[in-house]
């Protein structure tokens, strides 16, 4: 088959909601903006335990403790799935590691806001993961296989990160004054960093249109926000918590919360590594890669030993 032929046979088997698999045929341009997406994805994850990881030792009981504990490990384990759907594509982890360490690959912007009291706790598993849900639903039917998989697991355990989030929301906002005014604070700060978690307008999106042809997205940057919106206001609301944006109104005729413009000066600057937090998180993951050299080096050195070692015979 001529490369042409290979393409329009590709595009058929997305067309007809077929998976790509790892060993099947695809153009080269699919498997570097998986790479990109995925490994970007990934050290999401990692980067995004930073923030929350801050209050484990502080987290105000027993309960409160291990259910974060819990939840931060989770969000490790899905780094983990996360490199390995990018290692099918033929690139090596170390590499993937090497370039979020040396500031060339991205994380998602909202990991570089600091953790100021218990309240952006509550104020992240019920945003943050809310988002990261609504994003990752979708991508649970993305067209590459690998990735399709990990985000159905992910999902389920963003669920409950995304109600323990909201049961300590639910609680401080029901409670003493100085516990909503927490709350209320914590919800001032984090709503519009979420809102941006789901990147630039689709007319700013330089990626959407081929991620979309190739059903690697299957819905828009501006459709996934809205509907972040439309679930997470009455949410809001049954709470008792304003949402920090005078232009927040419900569009009877459209059933959409219409909301106001992002601070796309902030977003810019904040992928550029211009961010509240951008320089802490990568000291941190910089200090965690040198510090775990050694246990690489002992596991390298194992598995050498446990290959070079003559089986027995049964
Ligand atoms: N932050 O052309 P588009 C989580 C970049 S997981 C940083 O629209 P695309 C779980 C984008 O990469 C959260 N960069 O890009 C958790 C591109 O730059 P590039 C992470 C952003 O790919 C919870 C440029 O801007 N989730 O939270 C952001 O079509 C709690 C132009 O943008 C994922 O990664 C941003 N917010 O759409 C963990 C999901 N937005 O690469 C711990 C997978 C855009 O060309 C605690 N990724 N950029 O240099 C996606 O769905 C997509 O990649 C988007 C961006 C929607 C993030």
């Amino acid at each position: 088959m001529t490369d042409t032929e290979k393409l329009e046979k590709f595009q058929q088997r997305i067309d007809n909601g077929e998976k790509i698999e790892p060993k099947d045929w695809m153009p080269e341009r699919f498997r570097r903006q998986l790479i990109r997406m995925i490994s970007q994805h990934a050290h999401s994850e990692i980067v995004g335990m930073l923030p929350e990881g801050n209050w484990i030792t502080r987290a105000p009981s027993l309960k409160r403790k291990l259910t974060l504990l819990a939840k931060v490990q989770d969000e490790a384990g899905h780094g983990l799935y996360l490199y390995c759907a990018a290692e099918t594509l033929g690139i090596d982890r170390r590499e993937l590691v090497e370039q979020l360490l040396s500031g060339k690959a991205k994380y998602s912007s909202i990991f570089n806001y600091p953790t100021l009291t218990w309240a952006d706790i509550g104020v992240i598993g019920w945003l943050v993961d809310g988002a990261a849900i609504v994003n990752q639903t979708m991508l649970a039917k993305s067209s590459y296989g690998p990735y399709a998989r990990a985000m159905i697991r992910i999902c389920k355990e963003e669920n409950f990160h995304k109600r323990q989030g909201y049961e300590i929301v639910a609680t401080m906002a029901n409670g003493t004054l100085e516990q909503r005014r927490m709350m209320q604070d914590a919800v001032d700060r984090w709503w519009w960093p979420s809102l941006m978690m789901f990147g630039p307008h689709d007319s700013e999106s330089p990626n959407s249109a081929e991620l979309i042809k190739w059903k690697v997205k299957t819905k828009t940057n501006d459709e996934l926000r809205q509907r972040f919106v439309n679930l997470t206001v009455p949410q809001a609301l049954a709470v008792n918590l304003s949402i920090p944006d005078p232009d927040l109104k419900y569009n009877e005729e459209t059933q959409n919360w219409e909301f106001g413009e992002i601070d796309w000066d902030e977003f810019y600057a904040v992928i550029k590594g211009n961010g509240p937090m951008n320089r802490e998180r990568m000291r941190a993951r910089n200090r965690a890669d040198a510090e775990g050299e050694w246990v690489r080096k002992a596991a390298e050195a194992y598995a050498a030993k446990r290959a070079a070692k003559p089986r027995v015979a049964s």
